[in-house]
Parts: structure tokens; sequence; C-alpha cells
């Protein structure tokens, strides 16, 4: 089933997707329905059949989640890891080391407040020269880490400020519209092996393609489900929450995201998630 999230009378509420139309699910939005399934033991596919409106109308998706809690992953793809270790010779192989180390590196990427969706603005902070898009597999978590289905992400980094000293981690990742998620959510039951899933990107400015690069989820170095698990130790994650799987895409610095540049992502079995960039 492909769930999301629309706007109906100024309100979001969460909706069943099909093609072009959304089937409401009023006074819901999906992180009610999500918790709501947990809390009943319901599949989230039943509960939301069981409380749709019966009437579709078109309308666009926005952010399908304004999820409780954002994670990511980082160095999960060899690219990543291989890029950030260039960038600092001086800490040879430090990115390396998490890349084929049994833990993975997991950090907070923030909360409902710095994401945005499709169509919305994603951010350039003021002091950052280098930013970039990361496009990303994105799990959506129910209680326990179970998960309930996948998204687009964009965890879109100040890299010049996580170049400078890894220390500076947190603020080169977390800042309004650091992160875009959307446009739907797929629930596993129709996307049975996520380890197969292309995934595109292009920034486009004016007329021009600036940049486009391909990856595949094949290429992810750890399995999902070890990832939510060491991100759940110790660390119960509400249901509703986002877990990023990391990127295996990199810009070069000549392509650094500019105000007005238009991000656009995508993986064909999810859709396809646009932003504009603007200076925040
Ligand atoms: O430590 C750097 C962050 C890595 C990251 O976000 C990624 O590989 O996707
Ligand atoms: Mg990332």
């Amino acid at each position: 089933m492909r769930l999301g999230q629309i706007r109906v009378n100024n309100q979001v509420v969460a909706a069943i997707f099909e093609g072009e139309w959304a089937q409401p699910i009023p006074n819901y939005t999906m992180v009610d329905l999500i918790r709501q399934s947990e809390a009943k033991s319901v599949p989230l596919t039943d509960l939301a059949i069981q409380l749709a409106k019966s009437s579709k109308e078109p309308a666009d998706p926005v952010i399908p989640l304004q999820p409780s809690e954002v994670w990511a992953c980082g160095c999960t793809y060899e690219k990543s890891a291989a890029f950030r270790d260039a960038d600092v010779g001086t800490r040879e192989s430090f990115y390396a080391y998490v890349y084929k180390e049994p833990r993975p590196e997991i950090f907070f990427k923030g909360t409902a407040r710095v994401c945005v969706g499709p169509g919305e603005v994603i951010g350039i902070r003021s002091d950052s020269h280098f930013t970039a898009p990361e496009p990303e597999l994105a799990v959506i978590l129910g209680n326990e880490g179970r998960i309930i289905g996948y998204t687009l992400a964009n965890d879109v980094s100040a890299w010049d400020i996580e170049r400078e000293n890894p220390l500076y981690l947190p603020q080169s990742k977390i800042y309004t519209g650091c992160c875009s998620l959307g446009p739907m959510i797929v629930t596993t039951d129709q996307l049975p092996d996520p380890y197969s899933l292309e995934i595109s990107c292009t920034v486009t400015r004016g007329d021009k393609t600036i940049f486009s690069g391909t990856t595949s989820t094949s290429r992810l170095a750890r399995r999902i489900d070890e990832m939510v698990n060491f991100l759940l130790r110790s660390n119960p994650v509400p249901a509703g929450s986002v877990l990023l799987t990391g990127t295996g895409i990199i810009i070069t610095e000549e392509t650094a995201l500019m105000p007005g540049d238009i991000v656009s992502i995508r993986i064909p079995e999810i859709g396809e998630l646009s932003n504009v960039t603007s200076l925040v």
C-alpha cells in the first residue's frame, strides 16, 4: 500500500494513494495512524482501509509523516566512506573504520521541525559553501524497531563544516530544512526486497542539469535490520520515527548546492522527491 499525507481544508491528514488519487483518513495524521496500529496490534494497511473515506480525490502528497525522531546511518556505501576519508587526509581511514566495523555510524538527524516534504524548501546554511544532497532510502519504524515501510530521504548536509572537524557533524547535519522526506510511504508488503532499488539524483540550475548520479541499494554494505538493531540499543525510539540508510551518491565541490537549485531524487518503486534550495 502507498500511504502518506495530504492537505484537506488546511489540515494535514493521512491518506491512501492510488496513482494521482488519494483517499483521505480524516482526523488522523500518519503518526497517529502508526501509533494506533501499534497500540491495537492491527496491521497498518488494515487500519488505513478501515478508517479511510470511501471517496477518492486528486491530491498532491505533502510530507508523508511528521516524524517523532529522525536518525541516520553514515558510511554505509563504500563511496561515502572513501570520499570522506579523502577529504580528511590527516585522519587516515577514519571513515573506512566505521564502514567495515560491526558498529555502524548512527547520528541524530532531528525532529519534524527540520523536515520538509515534496516541493518544499531544503536549506543551505548561511555559513556553508559546500552543501550537498544525500539521496537515501529511509525506513519508517513502528514500536521496537519494526519496519513498517520505506520512503525517500534527502540527508542535506553541509560537507565543508563536517570536513573541517568531525566534531562539527551535528552542525553540518541538523538545521532548518536539512531533511526532506517523501513523496509517500510504501509498506513492506509492497517492497519485499529493499536491496535492489535504483536511486538517482539530479541537480538542476536554471535550465541546466549540473549533476546527475545513480546508485543501487545492492551496494549497501549493511543489512537494514542490523542498522535498526544498533539504533535501538538502550534507545527505544518511538513509533513513527525514521532511519536514513546512508548515501551512495556523492556530488562534486563544483556542483555544491546554490539557492534556487532543484534537487530531485528518485526510486522508481517509491516515486520522486523534488525540492528547491534556499539559504536558511
Ligand atoms: O559522517 C558522515 C555522515 C555520513 C552520511 O551521512 C552518509 O554516508 O550518508
Ligand atoms: Mg547521509
